[in-house]
């Protein structure tokens, strides 16, 4: 028989998204170790006193069923088990961040991910759709879901941009509910988010914008709310703990993406984005809230590449406020979209943007389909 492992093995990372395990022999009195590499056995002749471990998945060890005709029994390690009492097997899954309007979700998206995926604002309801981003390390995949802010919606996109959150909290394995820390406090998810019951998934408080407090009104938090992530997304503080716990509630799976992806969606939206960024910084009131961008041609074989994009606007005087004098105003939205856009695709680009009425589209299903916006349906909760 195959004898028992008591306890664990000591593992350690080999500093290089490895792990290094020590092995001894009264742990495997056998001849020869096999080690699951996903899809084969990988041999180890010898008894090194380290062995490189990668790609192992699953606990599991078993005795060769072809023992004899190897000469000694044989042990199939098909993983590592833990270090620590916490597993090594591979996790994966979605993590959705959810919550009120300007609390903080796209930054914090982005700080996780490490790049600028998400398009930030200080004016609320920056986030229209749901902005996908992919965090892989060596043991875990995170699929993190930025979100529209929680509102009660008043016309088609607000619905669009609801249920795009709700069907995101349905899908979540994890739900970071974020909440601005500066804002008092955050009413319960279900309050926020509408919900009959209370979502699936774990659900993690994560309180943002600490910077902005002192030390006392941080210890005060951290007294009212034990449970609760005290994060800045903008200086960094606690989102390594934050990352951390909330891999530690994701399931064991294989990674769903490719290692370097970091995200599902096309560079045409994120482009739009930059644009839509950009009139919302330029562009004051409710100027910002009637715009939609789309690309409508995107050529990458030509150098600079080519991007034609329109801005749509509800009414003609908004048109002018987006044109601007002699076109100045545009010019300046072009110029600094451009150079997002460039740092963004890493190329040197030519951005022809227009203007263009649709009126009423935000409250138009056909408009929304054709701009991209998702279509409220019934969704999961
Ligand atoms: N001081 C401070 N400001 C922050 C922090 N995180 C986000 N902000 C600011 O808060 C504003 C809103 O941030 P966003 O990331 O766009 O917020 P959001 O939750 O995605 O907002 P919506 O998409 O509108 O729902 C921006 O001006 C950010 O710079 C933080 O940790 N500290
Ligand atoms: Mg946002």
């Amino acid at each position: 028989m195959c004898p028992a492992i008591d306890g664990t093995l000591t593992i350690r990372s080999d500093g290089n998204g490895g792990w290094l395990a020590d092995i001894n022999e009264d742990m495997f009195p056998s001849r020869g170790l096999y080690l699951w590499q996903g899809d084969h056995f990988q041999t180890i002749s010898e008894r090194p006193e380290t062995i490189w471990l990668d790609l192992i998945t699953e606990p599991r060890y078993r005795e060769d069923s072809n023992a004899e005709s190897r000469g000694g029994p044989t042990l199939y390690l098909t993983a590592i088990m833990e270090k620590d009492g916490v597993s090594l097997a591979k996790r994966a899954g979605i993590v959705t961040f959810a919550g009120a309007p300007n609390a903080g979700k796209s930054t914090l998206l982005n700080r996780i991910i490490g790049q600028k995926l998400a398009i930030t604002s200080r004016k609320p309801q920056s986030t229209r759709d749901r902005v996908v981003g992919i965090r892989t390390t060596a043991e875990s995949q995170m699929i993190v879901f930025d979100t529209p802010g929680l509102i009660e919606p008043k016309y088609a996109l607000q619905e669009s941009m609801k249920s795009t959150a709700l069907v995101a909290l349905a899908d979540a394995d994890v739900i970071g509910y974020i909440a601005d820390a500066t804002a008092g406090p955050p009413p319960s998810l279900e309050k926020a988010a509408g919900l009959s019951r209370p979502p699936s998934g774990p659900v993690i408080l994560v309180l943002n914008k600490t910077d902005r407090l002192d030390q006392q009104q941080r210890a005060r938090l951290a007294h009212d709310y034990p449970d609760a992530a005290l994060i800045s997304a903008i200086t960094g503080e606690g989102v390594d703990a934050l990352v951390e716990r909330i891999t530690s509630h994701l399931p064991e799976s294989p990674f769903l993406y490719p290692e370097g992806d970091i995200s599902t969606q096309s560079v045409r939206f994120f482009v739009a984005e930059l644009i839509r960024e950009t009139v919302l910084e330029q562009l004051q009131e409710e100027i910002p809230y009637s715009v939609a961008c789309v690309v409508e041609e995107f050529r990458e074989e030509r150098s600079p590449v080519y991007i034609r994009a329109m801005i749509y606007v509800e009414r003609e005087s908004q048109k002018g406020i987006v044109i601007g004098a002699k076109g100045a105003r545009i010019r300046e939205v072009g110029q600094a979209s451009r150079q997002k856009i460039e740092a963004f695709v890493e190329q040197s680009v030519y951005l022809d943007l227009r203007v263009k009425v649709v009126p009423n589209w935000r409250r138009s299903a056909s408009a929304l389909e054709r701009f991209g916006y998702h279509i409220a349906k019934e969704h999961a909760q």
